[in-house]
């Protein structure tokens, strides 16, 4: 029994603010009954009304945390969030080959959804050519998807094409998320694309809150908790988005302006299945 409780691991940044980054992914690894680890890449001061300012950890000390953990733990699937720039995002890819951390979630973070830039534009590249390819699952929001592709995502078609031209960059499945639906106002439309060329519609109710700070990473790190656990990668995404909605849809009352989803009201979602 040596080592086989569920490991998972997130490759990102702290948010000082406990609404996003790490902190929103270890709350999910948590909640979905898995063991989290973190490797720490930046670090940023933000609170309710954003970004103030951020830092990155120096490689060698990046390099060193893949290190110990590969050298003790069995992480079963591992998820990236903020990368900040290309050095990073190759130190992850260079740790990816050469230690086992499972199959990789990648939440392309490029800015804040209040426009806070999180991967420098110079990164785009090594993003796209480098770190994509290795993933099992993208999952892109749509203004994520438009910078990546290089199209307007206006409609559904557009969420469709721009899914499979996110999986040509050797993405096996992908999400692309909506905001709220061009199509229908009232509700959030996901795109979920498999690597058979399976392909479903995720939708929830569009929630009128400003409490939606770690949304993104909350669906990644459910995924990667999901996998770690033996779920196949669609059941993953279909449970990550029940639970990133059902926290939506519950908000807390923390700071003044932009605040985080609510966990706790997530944490039962699927609870006899998980005994
Ligand atoms: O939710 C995106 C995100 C990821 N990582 C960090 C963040 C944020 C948004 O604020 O601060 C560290």
């Amino acid at each position: 029994m040596v080592n086989e409780f569920p490991q998972v691991l997130t490759i990102a940044g702290s948010d000082s603010d406990g609404s996003a980054g790490m902190q929103a992914d270890l709350h999910t690894f948590f909640i979905r009954k898995t063991y989290g680890m973190s490797v720490l890449v930046a670090v940023v001061a933000g609170n309710s009304y954003g970004i103030h300012a951020a830092e990155t950890l120096p490689l060698h000390f990046v390099d060193k945390q893949f290190e110990v953990l590969a050298d003790d733990f069995k992480v079963r699937a591992s998820k990236t969030g903020m990368l900040s720039d290309a050095s990073l995002i190759e130190a992850v890819v260079k740790a990816y080959k050469q230690f086992d951390f499972g199959p990789l979630v990648v939440d392309p973070v490029i800015t804040t959804k209040h426009g806070a830039q999180l991967l420098e534009a110079a990164a785009f590249e090594a993003l796209k050519e480098k770190l994509l390819p290795l993933a099992t699952v993208a999952t892109p929001n749509f203004f994520e998807a438009q910078l990546l592709t290089g199209r307007t995502i206006d409609n559904e078609q557009q969420q469709t094409a721009a899914a499979k031209d996110i999986q040509s960059l050797g993405v096996q499945n992908v999400i692309v998320k909506g905001w709220h639906n061009q199509d229908n106002q009232n509700e959030v439309a996901d795109y979920v694309l498999l690597a058979d060329g399976f392909d479903f519609w995720l939708r929830h109710p569009y929630f009128d809150t400003t409490h939606i700070n770690g949304t993104g990473d909350t669906l990644s790190a459910a995924i990667a908790a999901e996998i770690a656990k033996g779920k196949d990668v669609a059941t993953a995404i279909r449970i990550a988005h029940d639970v990133t909605a059902t926290a939506i849809e519950h908000e807390i009352a923390v700071g003044h302006k932009f605040g985080p989803i609510n966990h706790w009201a997530a944490q039962d979602y699927n609870k006899k299945e998980d005994k």
